[in-house]
């Protein structure tokens, strides 16, 4: 039997089991082995189709932002409203057919923002442009979700979808470690509570993955999904924004009823009248978490004026990388001044983290 073959069997297999505390274990092992055969079938399918899979599109700027949404919902109207380019607004479906970028400059920060095509139920198996488009979403640092106000349960396709490809949205990665070692069988070693999950069907799906001797560490309450999503190793997990498009053609009665129904939190805007746009634009910059670091000179000047712009959590070496890529290998040590370190001046290594208003010196060689 092949892979589609066996991918459909249990397709079938898992339609027809009840979903109850009896068949609990047997569902969450054909669901390891479902995604364990999608992966397979991924990297065969990739293999054949080379590197021409995924649209060309080249990342810059301080972050990422990718507008995904069902077609005609105003995505290609708001990248103009926010960015200095021009994208084909179309009053038809699939206006969009390629990846379009644009640059949002805002507090100092350059915000690339790149407008898609328009997502459709089954995208994730492969209709339309589907899957290239929803695969642009990998590497962006922000899902701005974007959803017409007669058609807010869009979201959720949306969701389901970038779920399919393996991007998690507003997800935290399991805290699971994989200790292989090389006898004893495998031990679960939680340190939590497990509530949705049993230790034996830890160990059961664990050796569908070709783990035979282990320790697993668990420090979440983790359900099956997301034990296989740490096995499987290749998931993504991005922050989201929700932009309420076209609130133009409703009134404020109608936006209120929404967020009240809604089990999401939006930002209400109209594209094409620009309305809230502004407020958007700080949503987007606050969302991306960014940090400010000034530069002062060896001889203790600082520049206030133009400070470099991180991404939170960004070490030294961001730093670096940032205004020059050879200087990391140049680097000795630096010094920082500010909430990172306990004293100001303090001596740090290329791993040090930095914070919002920190002050820095970097000594080369
Ligand atoms: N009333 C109203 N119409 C809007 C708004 N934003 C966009 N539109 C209209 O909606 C239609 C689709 O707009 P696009 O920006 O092309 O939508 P899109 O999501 O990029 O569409 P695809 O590229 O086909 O996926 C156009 O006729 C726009 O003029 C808005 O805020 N209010
Ligand atoms: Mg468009």
């Amino acid at each position: 039997m092949g892979i589609p073959e066996k991918i459909k069997k249990i397709e079938e297999d898992l339609r027809r089991t009840q979903v109850n505390k009896k068949t609990e274990h047997h569902i969450g092992l054909l669901r390891a082995k479902l995604a364990k055969l999608r992966k397979e079938q991924e990297e065969s399918q990739s293999k054949k189709a080379g590197t021409s899979q995924g649209f060309d599109i080249k990342k810059s700027g301080d972050a990422t932002v990718v507008l995904i949404g069902l077609p005609s919902v105003g995505k290609s109207t708001l990248l103009n409203r926010l960015t200095n380019a021009k994208s084909k607004v179309g009053a038809y479906q699939f206006t969009t057919l390629d990846v379009v970028p644009g640059v949002l400059d805002y507090k100092g920060a350059k915000i690339q923002i790149l407008d898609l095509p328009g997502i459709i139920e089954g995208a994730s198996s492969g209709k339309g442009l589907g899957k290239r488009v929803l695969s642009v979403a990998r590497s962006a640092d922000l899902i701005l979700f974007v959803v017409d106000v007669f058609q807010p349960e869009a979201r959720n396709i949306l969701v389901r979808e970038l779920n399919n490809i393996g991007i998690r949205v507003d997800e935290k990665p399991p805290k699971v470690v994989i200790e292989r070692t090389s006898s004893g069988g495998i031990m679960v070693a939680p340190t939590v509570k497990l509530t949705k999950i049993s230790e034996q069907l830890v160990k059961d799906i664990a050796k569908i993955y070709d783990i035979d001797n282990a320790r697993i560490i668990i420090r979440d309450d983790i359900t099956d999904e997301q034990l296989v999503d740490v096995l499987t190793g290749n998931r993504v997990y991005i922050p989201s924004l929700t932009v309420m498009n076209k609130i133009d053609l409703v009134n404020s009665g109608f936006t209120n009823e929404l967020s009240m129904r809604l089990n999401y939190k939006f930002v209400p805007v109209s594209a094409e009248s620009s309305i809230n746009i502004e407020a958007l634009k700080e949503e987007i910059y606050g969302r991306l978490g960014f940090i400010r670091v000034y530069m002062r000179r060896r001889d203790g000047e600082t520049d206030f004026q133009e400070p470099l712009i991180l991404r939170q959590n960004a070490d030294v070496m961001a730093v670096c990388d940032k205004i020059h890529r050879a200087i990391k290998d140049e680097l000795r040590y630096a010094l920082v001044w500010g909430k990172s370190v306990k004293f100001g001046g303090q001596k740090v290594g290329l791993t040090h983290r930095l914070m919002d208003e920190d002050i820095i010196t970097l000594v080369t060689k």
